[in-house]
């Protein structure tokens, strides 16, 4: 037999803090940057590209501190680890490691919420940035507006000093500004939201308009005067931490780090150029800054975003714990390329010198990233809110157009399948494994209802899954209804290629 040499464990090597010697490092940069959403995203997205501003510019007061929303967990681990973190970047022929080393400091709101307001009030702050996913805004999916009756927000407007909430938090944080030095700021939301620079700006000031007569109005001033919020599109898959990554860097690198972020080589940032308090040069790790960002943020929230979903929940429904392993399903692959070609795609302007045939190929290659095991429980968690944004403009407007999309119609039903505890009929682990807020109302539907086609009625017509202009569009409803039906009959398969050939004869 032959001896295998075993891998080193990563917690007998020496912390990658021990084992750095590159720069910057905290102590040599100035925080100029709040970012709330300390999550793997930012980490491999945003630092990032900092971290190629400050080398290319040799600017040292662009730190970023890391607020995480409620679990300890990566500011400490971060912390004992002077920081630092590894992004390691997995492609088909192999990963390599960096390090962004842009933090400067690193604490969770829910333990120290005053911090955060002193974070953003804090002069040097000239950024407050974001990632805190759909759910992170309290806003109501049915109007656009402020969730104002939600407890959290309630709980933000009457405690002006312990804000739970990020909208809370930033509004907090620019009355602090307003009152105290009054420095211009920039409010940047980098989350996948269809124009997410105007949603962040319009929820903040609703939020300033709740607030006593006076305050508001003073509030309101300054942001208007002082206060930018650009929209951005963000993209880079950047899957969860497990020790399969830790070993990597174990190996690769040689030492231990508690909490590196898996991402794919693939990144982009576009952006709009509004920053009231000057910004990094992002540009100089690749970050565009454009015009058209709202077109950027459509194609990429429909055909990539849209598209995964799809992938996701018919993946889950045939046992396929990754995404990798979906797409590489001819049927799913098949569904895939219709959905996006023929569905998405109709609702989407190209940004100037964008080619969408290459941007489609390149998608599916970087699906196919088999390495990377992106999983289907991941991007199929929270559909409930994420579907929201991929889903019902698209839809209309090939509804508007007389047809039927069967492929939106098909990603609805898949997500019911996957969430519903419909009677016989089990989706399997991965859809198991997927967190959603809707999980507990669409169990109430799926209780009440005797078939599909009532399932797909209560969650779509009166639950307004979809928003309410696709609550009325009975030929959507009943043909995610018949979809469902045939998944929980003949499995997912079938239906994708029942979708597959309705949509060929109309
Ligand atoms: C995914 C995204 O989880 C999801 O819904 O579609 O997180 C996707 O991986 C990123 O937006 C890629 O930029």
């Amino acid at each position: 037999m032959m001896a295998h040499s075993q891998p080193p464990a990563p917690a007998a090597l020496p912390r990658l803090s021990a084992a750095y010697d590159g720069a910057p490092r905290r102590g040599a940069l100035r925080p100029g940057i709040v970012h709330l959403g300390l999550g793997n995203f930012h980490r491999a997205h945003q630092a990032v590209y900092t971290r190629a501003a400050l080398d290319a510019s040799g600017a040292t007061d662009w730190g970023i501190v890391g607020v995480a929303n409620r679990s300890d967990a990566v500011p400490q681990a971060m912390h004992a680890q002077d920081l630092l973190y590894t992004v390691v970047e997995i492609s088909p022929g192999g990963a390599s490691f960096s390090i962004p080393g842009v933090h400067t400091d690193a604490f969770t709101a829910a333990g120290e919420p005053e911090r955060v307001v002193a974070s953003i009030a804090a002069p040097g702050t000239r950024i407050v940035s974001l990632t805190v996913t759909e759910n992170g805004y309290y806003y109501s999916p049915r109007t656009g507006h402020l969730a104002v009756d939600d407890p959290a927000i309630q709980h933000d407007l009457r405690e002006a000093a312990r804000p739970k909430t990020p909208i809370g938090q930033i509004v907090r944080g620019l009355q602090a500004r307003a009152s105290g030095h009054g420095e211009a700021i920039t409010v940047l939301s980098c989350d996948n939201l269809a124009d997410n620079g105007h949603h962040t700006e319009r929820l903040v000031k609703e939020f300033v308009g709740l607030l006593p007569g006076g305050e508001a109005e003073e509030l309101l001033a300054f942001v208007s005067d002082h206060v930018t919020f650009p929209s951005t599109m963000v993209d880079r898959i950047v899957p969860a931490t497990t020790d399969h990554y830790r070993r990597l860097v174990a190996e690769g690198p040689g030492y231990r780090d508690d909490v590196p972020v898996p991402a794919e080589p693939f990144t982009m940032w576009v952006l709009e150029d509004r920053f009231a308090g000057g910004r990094p040069q992002w540009e100089a790790g690749g970050a565009v800054f454009s015009d058209e960002v709202a077109r950027y943020e459509e194609l990429k929230v429909r055909l990539l975003n849209g598209t995964h979903s799809l992938l996701a929940y018919l993946g889950a429904l045939t046992g396929a714990a990754t995404i990798p392993e979906s797409v590489q399903h001819p049927e799913i692959e098949a569904a895939a390329r219709a959905v996006l070609r023929d569905e998405y795609r109709p609702s989407v302007t190209a940004p100037r010198g964008v080619d969408l045939d290459a941007y489609e190929e390149e998608l599916f290659t970087r699906w196919r990233n088999t390495a990377l095991g992106h999983r289907t429980s991941q991007v199929g968690s929270d559909g409930s809110l994420k579907l929201r944004q991929r889903i019902p403009a698209p839809a209309l407007n090939l509804l508007d157009a007389g047809r039927v999309p069967h492929f939106l119609a098909l990603t609805t039903a898949a997500y019911l399948a996957c969430l519903a505890p419909l009677p016989g009929f089990d989706p399997g682990p991965s859809a198991a494994a997927m967190v959603d807020p809707a999980r507990a109302a669409i169990a109430r539907a799926a209780e009440l209802s005797s078939s599909s086609a009532e399932l797909a009625r209560r969650v779509l017509a009166e639950q307004h899954l979809l928003g309410e202009e696709l609550a009325g569009r009975d030929g959507f409803i009943e043909r995610t209804g018949e979809l469902l039906d045939v998944i929980r009959q003949r499995g997912a398969l079938t239906a994708a290629a029942e979708a597959r050939s309705a949509s060929a004869a109309s």
